[in-house]
């Protein structure tokens, strides 16, 4: 199934030197959804400000721009049915101490500026995003071989 639901994923920099990036996209991959896309990136101060755009005027905007730059990160293309709120109920609430144990930030982050992944809010964001990091030629289509025991 080509499914047009797609949201944009990254490993932030503390997930990459953590060691979480084969446990996180196994969470993905084993939950049914589909890696169109990926690809590690130092990120530009540019396309970190564009990133966060929404967050310019806060406080803590200048944090965030130079910790998503602090590192390697890992970006990725995710496909799947609803796979927006999906992936927002895998990733957990942005405050840790608020993520429920078995999402990814409850299992593995403790503070808000250290919370190990994004994960696009809305289509219309993952749309935006997705933009900004990927080429629609590096967004692989292709079918799961499992797909027939995934949807109904
Ligand atoms: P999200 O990552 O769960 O979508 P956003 O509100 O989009 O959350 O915030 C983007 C990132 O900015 C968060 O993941 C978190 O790392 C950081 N952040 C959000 N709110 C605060 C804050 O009040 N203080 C410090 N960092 C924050």
């Amino acid at each position: 199934m080509v499914f047009t639901d797609r949201t944009f994923v990254m490993i932030k920099p503390d997930g990459v030197q953590r060691g979480l990036v084969g446990d996180i996209v196994a969470r993905f991959e084993h939950r049914g959804l589909k890696i169109a896309a990926m690809k590690m990136l130092l990120v530009s101060e540019d396309l970190a400000k564009k990133h966060y755009e929404e967050h310019a005027a806060k406080p803590f905007f200048p944090n965030l721009v130079s910790f998503i730059r602090s590192g390697p990160v890992v970006a990725m293309v995710v496909e799947g049915k609803d796979v927006v709120p999906m992936v927002r109920s895998m990733v957990g609430a942005t405050n840790p101490k608020n993520s429920n144990p078995g999402t990814i930030r409850g299992d593995f982050a403790v503070d808000m500026g250290r919370n190990v992944i994004h994960a696009s809010d809305s289509p219309e964001s993952a749309k935006r995003e997705i933009s900004l990091y990927f080429n629609t030629s590096e967004i692989a289509t292709y079918k799961r071989i499992d797909e027939q025991w995934l949807y109904e």
